[in-house]
């Protein structure tokens, strides 16, 4: 079959392939590379993956050929745990942070969540979907094809629907795609903090008006924000609905978030900084995927989770972003990757796995995206570097050559051009 383009000359192709589940133990390390490498794009997906000489037959008279020139390869990378629409932005509580306040105190005394939950309110649609756009700009530039992206700002129905909105507006006209979730329990409102449970009710009344909007249901399940209880009580509501569900879980205390998420079948248990042995065990034994996001460690200057001790366990293990304007205000997924390796400890390989294959399953999206498989999306990155490892080892920049969605180049030479 002819093929619309040809990516030719890849030096370094890590394709991802391997067993159809998120990867574990040894096999996040154990990465399939292909070296002298081309990839042959048809209608958007792959439908060849070949080495050496181009086999007859792919290239027709309207086949684009582009020249990887001896650079690396990977799928588009996934971001699967971010705040991306929001108003406003928080450093005006930067000095108090550094200073030794902590992110819960902050939120206690009304500023935190509940601060940009004032700034989104106060913010148009349009102008929450401008500031989005920006931030998936420097994403998509970062080498990111596909962000889940959480409400939360709202913790009213009007707002929630308004930042879920936006997700869809941009699933619909940016290139990179959207996974939308639904956080209406990310904090407890003023007026309810006497009565959370009161609270716990109405976002349950929110479940089934904010379904079409939304793919999963999260809760910020944490001491002095929203109990295990109350986030069972959330999660199991939002399964009837539909909804597919994750939580923030163990982040700040262990109060058996990791031991909730693999009771009620989570897709995946995020953060887990104060994870307990227990909870790692059982999240293994119910194929619960550990989304860890050390970003948000470094921004708050706290320990990192457990991820070496997670991955013997059997956890399989996601990085992302956090991309939020609290906790941590970063787009910057590369970043990410490099503290997976020099604050978490985790190969290059296997942080290559956790922010592709173990991503999309993370967002319930691995039956198209995550990795270079004939009949997935063309998503792919070209790095500027010699191999995998050398993206973690020179850190602090951006890597990223050029990026194709959906076989169509995106960012070439550093540059936007969709
Ligand atoms: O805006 O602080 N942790 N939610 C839970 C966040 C961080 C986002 C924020
Ligand atoms: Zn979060």
């Amino acid at each position: 079959m002819r093929a619309d383009l040809i990516i030719k000359n890849i030096g370094h192709l890590a394709t991802m392939r391997g067993a159809n589940r998120p990867r574990i133990k040894e096999e996040m390390n154990d990465i399939e590379i292909l070296e002298n490498a081309y990839i042959a794009i048809k209608d958007g997906k792959i439908s060849y993956i070949g080495q050496g000489h181009i086999i007859d037959g792919l290239i027709g008279e309207n086949t684009d050929v582009h020249d990887a020139k001896g650079l690396t390869v990977t799928p588009g990378l996934i971001d699967p745990h971010t705040h991306l629409v929001h108003g406003g932005s928080r450093e005006n509580e930067f000095s108090l942070k550094i200073s030794g306040v902590p992110y819960i105190d902050i939120l206690k005394q009304g500023g935190g969540i509940l601060s940009t939950v004032k700034s989104t309110k106060e913010a148009s649609l349009d102008q929450l979907y401008n500031k989005a756009k920006k931030s998936l700009d420097i994403m998509l530039g970062y080498g990111v094809t596909t962000v889940e992206s959480k409400s939360g700002y709202g913790l009213e129905l009007d707002t929630e629907k308004k930042q879920l909105e936006v997700n869809k507006k941009l699933n619909e006209n940016h290139p990179v795609d959207i996974v939308s979730t639904f956080l209406g329990a990310h904090a407890v409102p003023k007026k309810y903090k006497e009565n959370p449970d009161e609270f716990v009710d109405i976002i349950i009344d929110m479940l089934p008006k904010v379904k079409d909007l939304a793919k999963f249901c999260d809760v910020f399940c944490e001491e002095g924000v929203f109990s295990v209880e109350q986030t069972r009580k959330i999660l199991n509501k939002a399964k009837e609905y539909g909804y597919k569900v994750k939580l923030h879980a163990d982040e700040i205390v262990s109060i058996g978030g990791a031991e909730l998420a693999a009771e009620i079948g989570a897709i995946s248990a995020d953060h887990l900084m104060a994870a307990s042995e227990e909870g790692m065990e059982l999240m293994a034994k119910n194929k619960v995927i550990a989304n860890i996001l050390p970003g948000t460690s470094f921004s708050l200057m706290k320990n990192y989770a457990e991820a070496r001790k997670m991955i013997e366990h059997g956890v399989p293990v996601a990085l992302s972003t956090d991309y939020n304007p609290g906790s941590c205000p970063t787009e910057n997924i590369q970043l990410i990757m490099q503290l997976g390796s020099l604050a978490l400890k985790m190969t290059p390989n296997e942080v290559l796995t956790a922010v592709t294959i173990n991503a999309a399953y993370s967002v319930d999206k691995a039956d198209e995206v995550g990795s270079i498989e004939v009949g997935k999306k063309a998503d792919l990155v070209v790095f500027d570097a010699p191999n995998v490892d050398y993206i973690m080892y020179h850190f602090g920049i951006n890597h990223t050559h050029s990026v194709y969605k959906e076989g169509k180049l995106v960012v070439d030479n550093k540059k936007i051009v969709y």
